[in-house]
């Protein structure tokens, strides 16, 4: 097993499979979501509809993930999840993001996937400090992943700021 930071534009990455941080309806949005529909193209939204609806227009309730090809991107699918608005931490905020994390690498086994990039799920629109999500993200990707030593995990931040969060994180931890 694998875990590396990296600084990167996500939709970039020639990976088995990229991670989105969606929202419950999958039909795209701002930030990495609308950056990964914008270079997959038209037919991530048409396979995203095509998930079922599980709730009136919920396709992916917060801390799940769900699986579609990655069609024009580099990556060969995208796993989509929705990670938690933070609303101050006494919310299950942690319990939720460490689901995400949990349920996109249990999908990348199930896929037999060897690589699988992240971005700073919920650290975004949602309000989730960075310095609280990373060790969160951390602590849950070492659990889920000790049952597959073969997977390389990329952390991909945005920016050099957020690289040295999530770096310092990655050595506390
Ligand atoms: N590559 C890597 N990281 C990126 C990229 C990129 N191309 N673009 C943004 N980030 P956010 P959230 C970083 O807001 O907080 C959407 O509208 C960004 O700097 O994308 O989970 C969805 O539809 C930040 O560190 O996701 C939802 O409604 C991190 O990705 C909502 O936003 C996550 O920021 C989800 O909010």
């Amino acid at each position: 097993m694998s875990i590396t930071v990296v600084t990167a534009d996500l939709t970039r990455l020639a990976l088995d499979a990229i991670v989105n941080a969606a929202n419950p309806a999958l039909l795209g949005g701002g930030g990495v979501d609308g950056a990964i529909h914008r270079a997959a193209g038209p037919a991530l939204l048409a396979a995203c509809r095509a998930i079922p609806e599980i709730g009136h227009g919920v396709r992916c309730p917060t801390g799940e993930a769900r699986i579609t090809p990655g069609f024009q991107l580099p990556a060969r699918f995208v796993i989509h999840t929705v990670g938690p608005i933070w609303h101050g931490g006494g919310d299950g905020e942690a319990r939720l993001l460490a689901s995400c994390y949990r349920n996109c690498i249990a999908l990348a086994v199930e896929h037999d996937l060897r690589s699988i990039g992240f971005p700073a799920i919920s650290c975004g629109v949602y309000g989730y400090p960075p310095t609280q999500a990373a060790p969160v993200a951390i602590a849950a990707l070492r659990s889920a992943l000790a049952a597959d030593s073969a997977l390389d995990v990329q952390l991909c931040c945005f920016d050099e700021r957020m690289a040295a969060i999530w770096r310092q994180a990655l050595n506390q931890a």
